[in-house]
């Protein structure tokens, strides 16, 4: 059985879509970070950063944090979602470090600046929707003439990138002016499992008003 601590967050979302197309038993442990319960000494005891995602594989006695890393690692148990080995599975870690190193932390701060934060700060929104425009261009040519990233085979690397492009549409940002970017969202969201997944625990909340620069 796996334990899942999470919440109904982007980075959450991810680890919840890959459980469900995986068909994994789990449990899930909601830990609300909007009542700060990442920083609880229960849970830092478990995810030192403070952060969700984590799973508990207590089948091998593993905890695991860092949404992607722990994609990999349901896909390799699963043997499933991923290339096994060789140059497509060098591709799908070289795209999975691209995503949490590119995507995650410039659409995570253009999420902050343009929605969450309480201040307007006119440089942060400017700088952080200028680099999500740039990572969308980038997106929709390393999707060029393929379905998936992968090229023909939905992969976790789909998932990965799925969680903040759901986000950005929730929260207002467009992207439907990139075709092969757009075709490939409603293609992966049309999947069921990904359905589910963005709803667990919960769907994400509703977001304050998008401030402008
Ligand atoms: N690099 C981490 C990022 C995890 C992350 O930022 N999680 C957010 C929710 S989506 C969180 O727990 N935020 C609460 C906090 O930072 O205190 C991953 O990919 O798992």
């Amino acid at each position: 059985m796996i334990e899942f601590f999470t919440f109904g967050s982007t980075n959450g979302h991810k680890v919840a879509i890959a459980l469900e197309e995986l068909g994994f038993p789990y449990e899930v442990r909601t830990v609300s970070i909007f009542a700060n319960e990442g920083h609880s000494p229960e849970f830092l005891a478990v995810n030192p950063t403070g952060k969700i995602p984590v799973i508990r594989d207590r089948e091998v006695d593993l905890v695991l944090t860092e949404s992607d890393a722990i994609l990999l690692y349901l896909a390799d148990k699963a043997g499933r979602l991923v290339p096994p080995s060789g140059k497509e599975r060098m591709r799908a870690i070289e795209l999975l470090f691209l995503q949490a190193s590119l995507q995650g932390p410039m659409f995570g701060q253009r999420m902050h600046f343009s929605i969450f934060s309480t201040e307007t700060v006119p440089y942060g929104i400017r700088r952080y929707e200028e680099q999500g425009k740039n990572i969308d261009k980038l997106v929709d040519q390393l999707l060029a003439g393929r379905s998936y990233f992968l090229g023909a085979e939905y992969s976790i690397v789909d998932i990965a990138f799925y969680g903040w492009y759901f986000a950005a549409k929730w929260a207002g940002f467009e992207f439907d002016q990139h075709a092969n970017l757009k075709a490939w969202f409603e293609r992966v969201g049309s999947r069921p499992a990904v359905a589910r997944g963005v709803t667990i625990p919960s769907s994400l909340p509703r977001l304050p008003a998008r401030k402008r620069a």
